[in-house]
Parts: structure tokens; sequence; C-alpha cells
């Protein structure tokens, strides 16, 4: 232990003062909400019990196209990584699992790197492939994908984007991952560069190479992102283009959807709707935006957006849609905050719109819009969102020893200044641009 962060002992003395409030505000929302006829028990055992996946590759500090500024403390490796993803399990107490990318975590030993994890708390959630750059001086990589991978002309770079995938499925299996995520920055900067449908046959028969080499039971999450870095066209630039991919590989193909990875204005909830539907929702990558690929914290910027995402998956649940059993995880960069507050902040904030999901009166809401009272099936949302579920998720934290205040208990903690000292500064300096 390098700091108090991850000792119970700590998190106990920073509670005791805020344990009397918390209890205080319990109550009171428990008498609020039993009016409404909820159970504040039932939301608060669902809420201890929801869980998203921290990405390894978000606790060092992230950089742009023009710059990157480090911070002290870096993580130099997948053990320093795991580290901080363990404390911020530790104190925010929703994130059991980390999602690691493949090369970026390789090891050579992966069942001490297993076994490392659960001795900080942490399991593996679904890993990520990497070619959408190159890796010099990695002998499985030795052609450059600067012109595509799975998507690629030329056989033989398909072959290798190929071969990666399937080793990452392999990795997935040493670790216990139940699944790979395929995202690539496929597609061409001019009109003509590309044939668009030449290049999403290529991608189909690749993901298809790869799923027939995958043990059965594995599952193949493709991830649509809508630009970025090509900036004409993207093979895989929407949820229809990752639907018609997943329909034609096979039933453990699904569609990953990441917030951020969308137009202004697209209404998101919707196209969860539309997968759920079709029975190929893989999960998420919960971020915020306000622009493009943000990767800021979730709910930092529209957070009634990720209520309502959390409505139409609460509804979802309800329902008991046919194989419908989504990964969450998280996928953020961040350049002007410390990684581990934001990755604890955006945990709860993912919580706190699945508890207000969890508020929602399905019946009454269903009433509403077979009467046609948008009026009221709107206010019914509205009276969900609106109410202040802190208490429960704090209560929630309290009750599996993790931090009421998880912010204020990693600053009290000293945690960065100890990493700080014992981690060597990393280089910081110009991004790609400049
Ligand atoms: C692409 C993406 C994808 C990658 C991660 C680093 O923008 O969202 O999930 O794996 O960022
Ligand atoms: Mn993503
Ligand atoms: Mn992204």
């Amino acid at each position: 232990i390098i700091s108090p962060a991850l000792d119970q002992d700590f998190i106990a003395s920073e509670n005791a003062a805020l344990t009397a409030g918390v209890e205080e505000d319990y109550d009171a929302l428990g008498r609020a909400l039993d009016r409404r006829g909820i159970d504040i028990e039932a939301i608060t055992r669902a809420v201890a019990a929801f869980a998203v996946a921290a990405p390894s590759w978000a606790v060092g500090s992230g950089g742009t196209r023009f710059a990157r500024f480090p911070m002290g403390g870096e993580p130099r490796n997948i053990f320093d990584k795991l580290e901080d993803c363990a404390v911020v399990n530790r104190l925010a107490g929703a994130t059991p699992t980390v999602s690691l990318h493949f090369p970026w975590d390789e090891v050579d030993d992966y069942k001490g790197l297993t076994e490392f994890a659960g001795a900080l708390g942490l399991g593996f959630d679904v890993v990520n492939s990497n070619t959408f750059q190159d890796h010099p001086g990695n002998a499985l990589h030795p052609l450059s994908y600067k012109y595509g991978s799975l998507s690629h002309t030329d056989p033989a770079v398909r072959a290798q984007a190929v071969a990666h995938n399937i080793h990452c499925a392999e990795l997935a299996a040493k670790i216990g991952a139940p699944a790979l995520t395929i995202w690539l920055g496929d597609g061409s900067n001019f009109p003509g560069q590309s044939n668009f449908t030449r290049a999403f046959e290529r991608y189909i028969d690749s993901v298809t190479t790869v799923y027939a080499a995958v043990p059965g039971g594995f599952k193949l999450f493709l991830e649509h992102k809508m630009y970025e870095p090509a900036f004409y066209s993207t093979v895989i630039q929407d949820w229809g283009s990752s639907l018609l991919a997943a329909q034609a590989v096979g039933d453990n193909c699904l569609c990953l959807v990441d917030l951020g990875h969308h137009a202004p204005n697209v209404n998101i909830e919707m196209i969860v709707a539309r997968l759920v539907h079709a029975g190929k929702l893989a999960g998420f990558h919960f971020n915020d935006s306000k622009y493009g690929d943000d990767d800021l914290d979730a709910g930092a910027i529209e957070p009634y957006r990720l209520f309502l995402v959390f409505n139409e998956l609460v509804d979802a649940e309800y329902r008991k849609a046919p194989g419908f059993a989504p990964s969450y995880m998280l996928d953020q960069s961040h350049n002007v905050t410390d990684p581990i507050e934001s990755l604890m902040t955006s945990a709860v904030e993912v919580q706190r719109a699945y508890a207000q999901a969890l508020l929602v009166d399905r019946a009454a809401l269903e009433g509403f819009q077979d009467a046609n009272d948008p009026m009221m099936a709107s206010q019914t949302l509205k009276r969900a969102f609106t109410t202040d579920v802190q208490p429960i998720l704090a209560m929630a934290r309290l009750r599996k020893d993790a931090a009421i205040d998880p912010v204020g208990a990693y600053r009290a903690s000293g945690y960065r200044s100890a990493v700080t000292r014992i981690r060597p500064a990393k280089a910081g300096g110009s991004g790609g641009i400049v």
C-alpha cells in the first residue's frame, strides 16, 4: 500500500464525520419515495450491485492533436494503471473491473497479471484491439495501418489486423475477459479515395474470419464512430453500418455504443432502443461530449441524455428484453483533471443516471403514452430525473465500505503526491500536428 487511499481504516475515518448526515438525508428521501410507492432499499440494492468497467488507458493524462500536458505520478505500465484503477474502485465502489487495451497493456505473464489485479480487488472486463495506429518494434505488426486495417485494400495488412484481433481474443481468454471490442480508424479523407462498398465488404469478411477463430460463446463488439481519424468517410461510421456488419457476422457479434461517437443532436437513446429491439446491444463506452469524440467525464455536459439512455436500459430490463445483458465501460481522456478523480466522478454519475431511471413510474408513463398525454409523460420522466438521489449513492458506498465523498477522501489520502514521488515524470510536449 503506497498511500492510505486503499486502506479500510483510512476510508472509515474519512466517512465517520459524514455518516450521520448521510443517514439523516437517506431517511428523509426514503419517506419521500415511500409516498410515491417506491422502496428506497430496493433502489439502493440495485445501485450497489451496479458496476461499470474502468478503462486502463484513461488513468494517464491524455492529450490532443496539439499537445499533451503530463501530470505527476503517471502510470508507467499496466501494473501502475491497475493500482490507480484500484483506488478508483476502492473509493467510489463502482468499478470492480478494468478494460485492457492491446498491445498497450501486453505483458509476458497473464497469470501473474490476473493475480496482481485480484490482490487489488479487481477483475477484467471486455478487452480492446488496436489497429488504429502503428506499433513500431512490435513483431506482430510489421505492416502499416496508415491506409486502414481490417478493411485495407492489401490482403496482407488485413491478415495482420485479423491475426491481432484473434491474438487479443486469446489474451482475453487468459484473463477471463468475456468479449473483444473492435474499433478502427479505417476510412478515407477524400471523396473517391475509397470505394464505400468494397471497403465495407472487406471489413465484414475480416471480422467474419476473426469470429470463426474465437471460441464459441466469446463475443465480438463492433464500435462505431462517425469520424476521426478519417475525416471524409469511416467504414463503421454509425449504428446502421455496425448493425449490418454484426448481423452479417453472427449471433455473438454485437454493437457497442460510445456516447461520444455520434453527430451532435443525434438521438442516442433511440439508437439504444433500436439495438435492444434487434437483440444486438453490446454495451457502452460512457463519456460525455459537446462537439465530437470529446471523451469528457460522463454526465459532465448532458446529464439528462445519460438519464434518457438509462431510461431505455431500465425499460429493457423491466420488459426482460431477450438477450439483454449489456456491458458497461467508461471511455474517457483527461487533459485538465486528475484522471482518478474524473473516473470516480464518472462512475458516480453513471450510477446516478441508473438510480434516477429506476425511479420512473413505468406504469404511469405507459398510461400517459397510451393516452397521448405528452405533458404528463414528459413530467413523469422529469420527476424521476429531478429527484436528488445523492443520499442513495452515498449510502450504497457507505455500505460497501467505499468513501461517502470519493474525491474528498482521495485528496485527503495524498495518493497523487505519493505516486509522484515513486513514478518518474513522463514527457509532455507537442501532439501530432505541431
Ligand atoms: C475511439 C475509442 C475506442 C478506442 C478508444 C481508445 O475513439 O473510443 O474505444 O479503443 O477510443
Ligand atoms: Mn470508445
Ligand atoms: Mn472514442
